[in-house]
């Protein structure tokens, strides 16, 4: 049976299991949920996800949520590539990347993310400028992590930076929007201010059916 993808356009978290899946060369019917329209909150999809967010992965009859627990089982059920290492040393820098990630720059971008897409919020001036230090600081030492290396831990792509492109893609397009620029947010072009995060991440762009995995509404 067919694994089936449960997503919304511009999710970085539905982002991550979308690289997952293209990464394994994985075929997946994929479910495109229309916030607009409240498709999360649909009765039927509760019984998937009763947390009403995507993403959620559908497997035979088998179904999880929550993005990094959906890359785990993708990676252990489809060993090929492996995403989270191949020595118990790989695994824990791995997770350390992960949890670093999850602990400082997912919660900081989120107090820039929502005022700059949906206004809300952009009057408290002090808390954006503090989440845009932390941004800052996290896109430095990933920025300098990747100066000795191609990919964040071990020599091929893993689990970190398929976790961590997304959120980076979701800042970036923050950063870019009107209401943006009187913060003068100093993270675009990625290119200048940080050139090795820049060609990592085109690193990522040019992987296979990439393209399947952006954000349909952020083509137009
Ligand atoms: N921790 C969850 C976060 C999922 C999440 O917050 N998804 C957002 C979209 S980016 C969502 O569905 N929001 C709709 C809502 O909360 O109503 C994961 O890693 O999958």
């Amino acid at each position: 049976m067919a694994i089936e993808l449960y997503w919304g356009s511009g999710s970085p978290f539905a982002w991550r299991v979308m690289l997952t899946l293209e990464v394994k060369g994985l075929e997946y019917q994929s479910k495109l949920l229309e916030f607009s329209k409240g498709e999360h909150k649909a009765p039927d999809y509760l019984q998937l996800n009763p947390r009403g967010k995507v993403p959620t992965l559908k497997d035979g009859d088998f179904v999880v949520y929550e993005s990094l627990a959906m890359m785990s089982y993708l990676d252990r059920k489809y060993p090929a590539p492996p995403l989270f290492g191949t020595t118990a040393e790989e695994s824990g820098l791995i997770w350390q990347t992960i949890s670093e990630c999850e602990s400082y720059f997912t919660s900081a971008g989120d107090k820039v993310v929502r005022p700059m897409f949906f206004g809300k919020g952009l009057d408290q001036v002090e808390e954006i400028q503090q989440a845009a230090a932390t941004i800052r600081q996290e896109l430095k030492a990933l920025d300098d992590k990747l100066a000795r290396r191609v990919w964040l831990v071990g020599e091929t792509i893993s689990a970190a930076d398929i976790a961590i492109f997304p959120m980076i893609q979701l800042i970036l397009r923050a950063a870019s929007k009107e209401a943006a620029q009187p913060f003068n947010f100093n993270w675009l072009p990625l290119a200048q201010y940080f050139p090795n995060l820049a060609r990592w991440a085109g690193r990522i762009e040019a992987l296979p059916n990439y393209q399947r995995t952006y954000p349909p509404h952020w083509k137009a």
